[in-house]
């Protein structure tokens, strides 16, 4: 008789005799269209010992996959050994890693950068938990790459409703040395009570990419205030959900003069300061060999 395992584990490092056989119990498939959901087998019950499911989302060319959970509960694991979650950003099992997920902590908003993910979810031979519930949806690209002294940049179709389901990206930077003041001059987003990125909302991060450290997240309308980095770039994510749009918004930059400092400022690792003030904080902005280079807040005498 010929045994034929679609997956399998090998309890050693060969295929001879004395080999004992794991058949793992297969689950996942092929998903393509706008949206959906993923659960663990048997969710909201306990996933199976000896797992291993794939799926893979295609959406649209020019779109990404948006991938954002709702219930999220594995066994937990050093480098999460045990039961996992890989999500990856393309078509099979060797594209770059965007997670590893295991434990209990409901992960943040994960996105591709492009318009297929690949997910593995796997399982070992003990300890069982619920698993997990997600949702995924497409989401059209958009958004620029901006530097210079000041401008602007605003919703699509501004000052008209902004489209469903975009993903737009703004980075802005400015000279070294130098910070990004922005300011709204207009914001009417669709308000919720969980101002999250997976519905209409804009995420300001104090840096040039997704991963800088987070100024603030603004859903609903009438925000004015002006807002300043630490150092010379700024980070700004729009992302609208399938439903109910609104106006939009418009922001303006433009360097932070009062707080530039040039580099005919230093000499001999002395500081020159152009302007006279109190220093109320200082950034390291570039750290070499040879040179520091220093930002400051300085309130004006
Ligand atoms: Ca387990």
């Amino acid at each position: 008789m010929t045994l034929v395992f679609q997956t399998l584990l090998l309890s050693s490092g060969g295929c001879g005799e004395g080999t004992t056989f794991l058949s793992r119990k297969r689950c996942g498939q092929a998903l393509t269209g706008n949206n959906g959901t993923l659960k663990s087998p048997n969710y909201p019950y306990n996933y199976p010992n000896n797992a291993r499911c794939v799926w893979t989302i295609t959406t649209d060319p020019d779109t990404r996959v948006m991938l954002t959970f709702s219930y999220f509960q594995l066994e937990y694991g050093y480098d999460c050994a045990y039961d996992f979650l890989v999500i990856r950003d393309g078509s099979d099992p060797t594209s770059n890693v965007l997670q590893r997920l295991c434990g209990s902590s409901t992960p943040e908003t994960i996105v591709s950068t492009g318009n297929v993910m690949f997910i593995e979810f796997q399982t070992n031979y003990r300890r069982i938990y619920k698993g997990f519930q997600a949702q995924w949806y497409s989401r059209e690209v958009c958004g620029s790459a901006l530097s210079g002294n000041n401008g602007t940049f605003q919703s699509p179709n501004y000052p008209n409703n902004y489209p469903n389901n975009v993903y737009c990206e703004w980075t802005i930077r400015t000279d070294v040395g130098t910070k990004v003041q922005l300011t709204f001059s207009a914001f009417e987003l669709h308000n919720s009570y969980y101002c999250s990125s997976s519905i209409d909302s804009v995420t300001i991060r104090d840096g040039s990419n997704s991963t800088a450290g987070l100024i603030g997240r603004l859903c609903g309308s009438g925000y004015s205030d002006s807002i300043v980095t630490s150092g010379n770039s700024l980070y700004i994510l729009f992302t609208s959900d399938n439903s109910f749009s609104l106006s939009g918004f418009q922001g303006q930059w433009s360097i932070n003069q009062g707080r530039k400092l040039s580099q005919t400022n230093y000499k001999h690792n002395t500081l020159l300061l152009e302007v006279q003030g109190t220093i109320r904080n200082c950034f390291i902005i570039e750290n070499n060999y040879h040179n520091l280079t220093f930002s400051f807040d300085l309130t004006r005498m």
